[in-house]
């Protein structure tokens, strides 16, 4: 069993990247031969600083171990280390259509309203398509945001196969079935995000306890007082999805503890201090593993050597059936 996902050393990592990626990669880590990619190609579709991403691209390797990674388990590497994904992504445009693309709502997300709008933010979902098919995953754990990109690497494996001939294996989303897209604590219509959501309400997973706290007991809550879920509670929803996450308590259960009318305030504090308890050993392995540059290189270079070795076949075979002369 092949497991494969990506994830962008953009901006701090937060909550919902625990919730629908982070911990999911951990359990499937168990599950089969896992990899786990640093998509640092995807971060240049946006306006970003060099030396960010210089440094964020290590802080994600730091991340991906400090929650549970184990290098000799799963191979952790940065993208651009492996030249196939680059590759791909332009072989692969060959069968992606303008008006797949143009559908994506990602794209239309992050693109509305900007001065500048990169053509690589328009054709990212096809290097993601890439990133993807060339492991012949079998599993991709995301969170429910990534299923219009997971649905679109189908589309391009099918279009592939059909014209050129069997070469890609069709991928199977995983998502969680709590927690799949975790809100802004703000606003709780949009999902948490670092690049598009509240500073506020984006708990990062670095955040210090004490923001941590202050971030739940400033959360926007719903009218009425009654702790349980509904499309007319999206704040409180919404909580009740992050403390199961954090406890491994089913949602029913946390509405049945409430159900004698604690109140919203004692309800935040209690989400806050789950999260403080969960996030609390991540943050001290983060900044343990972060402080030592030199290995956490070793560790990727490692892990780029292991996926450049396992793509090369499907690589040569994507340029063999499209008709290149081989050297
Ligand atoms: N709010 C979320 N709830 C659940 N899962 C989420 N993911 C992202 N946001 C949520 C999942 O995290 C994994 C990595 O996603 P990414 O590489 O897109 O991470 P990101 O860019 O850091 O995500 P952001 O902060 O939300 O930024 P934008 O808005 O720029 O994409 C994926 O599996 C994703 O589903």
């Amino acid at each position: 069993m092949r497991i494969l996902s990506g994830i962008q050393p953009t901006g701090d990592k937060h909550l919902g990247n625990y919730s629908g990626g982070f911990r999911q990669y951990v359990e499937t880590q168990e599950r089969g031969d896992a990899f786990f990619c640093i998509v640092d190609l995807h971060s240049i579709t946006v306006p970003y600083d060099p030396a960010a991403l210089r440094s964020s691209t290590l802080d994600l390797a730091a991340m991906l171990f400090a929650v549970g990674l184990d290098p000799q388990r799963s191979t952790v590497f940065v993208q651009s280390h492996v030249k196939a994904h680059a590759e791909s992504a332009w072989l692969l445009q060959a069968v992606a259509s303008y008006g797949q693309l143009g559908r994506m709502t990602q794209f239309k997300d992050k693109g509305e309203g900007k001065d500048f709008v990169s053509a690589g933010l328009f054709t990212y979902p096809v290097l993601m398509a890439g990133d993807i098919l060339l492991y012949q995953a079998d599993l991709v754990p995301i969170g429910d945001d990534q299923r219009q990109h997971l649905e679109l690497a189908r589309d391009v494996a099918q279009s592939f196969n059909s014209r050129f001939g069997e070469t890609f294996k069709l991928p199977e989303g995983v998502y969680p079935t709590v927690g799949a897209r975790i809100m802004d604590l703000q606003e709780p219509t949009r999902k948490m995000s670092t690049t598009n959501g509240t500073p506020q309400g984006t708990v990062r997973l670095i955040d210090e306890p004490d923001v941590i706290r202050k971030k739940f007991k400033t959360a926007v809550t719903d009218s009425g007082r009654e702790v349980r879920r509904g499309d007319d509670k999206p704040g409180i929803t919404n909580l009740i999805d992050i403390l199961s996450v954090a406890t491994g308590e089913t949602r029913e259960q946390i509405e049945a503890r409430y159900a004698d009318g604690a109140g919203y305030g004692q309800f935040k504090g209690d989400v806050g201090e789950a999260v403080v308890e969960l996030l609390t050993p991540i943050r001290e392995r983060y900044l343990l593993l972060r402080s030592d540059e030199a290995e956490l290189l070793r560790l990727l270079r490692t892990g780029a050597e292991k996926a450049t070795a396992t793509v090369e076949p499907t690589l040569r075979a994507l340029y063999d059936r499209m008709g290149f002369v081989q050297p």
